[in-house]
C-alpha cells in the first residue's frame, strides 16, 4: 500500500492538503503540520495552522480569510473588547469553542498530538494528522522593530515590521513528532509533498528540528516541493515581501533552492515556465503545472499532478 506524507501550514498548503484527501484514503494519506504559529492567547492554547487544516479538511473553512469557520458570529470578541479585553486577534465564537477543548484538554495532560486527534475525529476527519512537536516551538521574528512573537508579527502587525531574521531557535531544541519519523522511515512510503505553504515562516520551523529534516533527507521516498509563488509573487501572504527583507530574488527558483538537497523534484507554476531550465540545471526535477488554486477542481488537479509526479520520480 502506498503511502504519502503532505507537510502543510497556513492557508496555501491547506488547499493543497484539501485536494490531495480527496484523491487518497486515509490509509494512504496523512499530514504533518506546523505548530510554530501557536501562542497562548487571553488564556487559550490557539493552533492556527492545525484549525486551518481542519476546517478546510471539514469544508468548515471561511473562503474569503482561509483562516477561521465559515459562516462565524463574532459576539465574544466584540464583549470582550468592550470589556477593554485584546480584540486584535479575530477569535470567532465556534472557534473559539476549539481553542477552550484543546486549552481544557492540554491542561489535563493529553499532548498536542491526541488533541488533534480528538478535535480532528469530532469533525469527522480520517485522516492522520501529526503536530511537528508535541512541545511548544514558537517561531519569532525579528524585525526592524524588535523580535516579535509570530501572531504579533503576521496579525497584530499585519506583516509590516521589515523582517531581519526568522528565529526557529525553539523549533530548533522541540522534539521532532516520533510518529512522523516512524512515518519518513516507513518502507511504503511512496512521496512526501511539501505543500505550498511560506517555506520561511510554515514550513522551515518543521525543517529546524534536526531529527525531522534528516529523516526527510534520508527517506527513501521521494520529495517533492509546490511553489508557493506565482509570478513571483505569494498568492496569498507575505512570502515575497520576507524574501525581498532578507535579500533572497523572489522568484520560484530562489524557493526551490531554499530547500536544497531535501528535493528531488519542484512543481512550478505554469507563469514562471521560463524558470524550468534554470532549476533543471541544479539537478532537480521540475513539473510545471497551474498552482494558483481557485476551485475545488484545482486543488484536484495540482494534487494529481503532484501524485503523478511523485509516480514518475519513484
Ligand atoms: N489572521 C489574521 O490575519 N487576522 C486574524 O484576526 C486572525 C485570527 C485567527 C484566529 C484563529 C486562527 O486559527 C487563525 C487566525 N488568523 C488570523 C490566521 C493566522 O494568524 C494564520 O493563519 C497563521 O498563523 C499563519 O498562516
Amino acid at each position: 500500500m502506498s503511502k504519502y506524507l503532505a507537510i502543510t501550514g497556513g492557508v496555501g498548503g491547506a488547499k493543497l492538503a484539501l485536494g490531495l484527501s480527496k484523491i487518497l484514503t486515509p490509509a494512504e494519506l496523512a499530514f504533518v503540520v506546523n505548530t510554530g504559529d501557536d501562542f497562548q492567547h487571553i488564556g487559550l492554547h490557539v493552533s492556527p495552522d492545525v484549525d486551518t487544516l481542519m476546517y478546510t479538511l471539514a469544508g468548515l473553512d471561511n473562503p474569503e480569510t482561509g483562516w477561521g469557520r465559515v459562516g462565524e458570529s463574532w459576539n465574544f470578541i466584540e464583549t470582550f473588547a468592550g470589556l477593554g479585553g485584546e480584540s486584535w486577534f479575530n477569535l470567532g465564537d465556534r472557534d473559539l469553542a476549539v481553542h477552550a477543548r484543546r486549552t481544557q484538554l492540554l491542561r489535563a495532560g493529553h499532548s498536542l498530538s491526541d488533541v488533534i486527534h480528538l478535535l480532528y475525529a469530532a469533525n469527522s476527519i480520517p485522516f492522520t494528522t501529526w503536530p511537528m512537536s508535541d512541545d511548544p516551538a514558537p517561531t519569532r521574528v525579528l524585525t526592524d522593530a524588535g523580535e516579535l512573537d509570530f501572531q504579533h508579527y503576521f496579525v497584530r502587525e499585519r506583516c509590516q515590521p521589515v523582517v531581519k531574521k526568522i528565529n526557529l531557535a525553539a523549533a530548533g531544541r522541540a522534539l521532532a513528532n516520533p510518529k512522523v519519523l516512524e512515518f519518513l522511515s516507513d518502507p511504503d512510503l511512496a512521496g512526501v509533498v511539501i505543500c505550498p505553504s511560506n517555506p520561511f515562516l510554515s514550513i522551515d520551523p518543521l525543517l529546524a528540528m534536526p531529527e525531522l529534516r534528516s529523516a526527510l533527507a534520508a527517506t527513501q521516498a521521494p520529495v517533492i516541493a509546490i511553489s508557493p509563488l506565482v509570478g513571483g509573487d505569494a498568492v496569498k501572504g507575505p512570502t515575497a515581501k520576507i524574501m525581498r527583507e532578507l535579500g533572497l530574488p523572489q522568484d520560484a527558483g530562489e524557493i526551490a533552492s531554499h530547500y536544497g538537497d531535501l528535493l528531488d523534484g519542484f512543481v512550478l507554476d505554469q507563469t514562471d515556465a521560463d524558470l524550468e531550465i534554470k532549476i533543471t540545471h541544479s539537478g532537480l526535477a521540475v513539473r510545471v503545472a497551474q498552482t494558483f488554486m481557485q476551485t475545488l477542481d484545482d486543488r484536484v488537479d495540482l494534487a494529481q499532478t503532484a501524485l503523478g509526479f511523485l509516480q514518475q520520480l519513484k
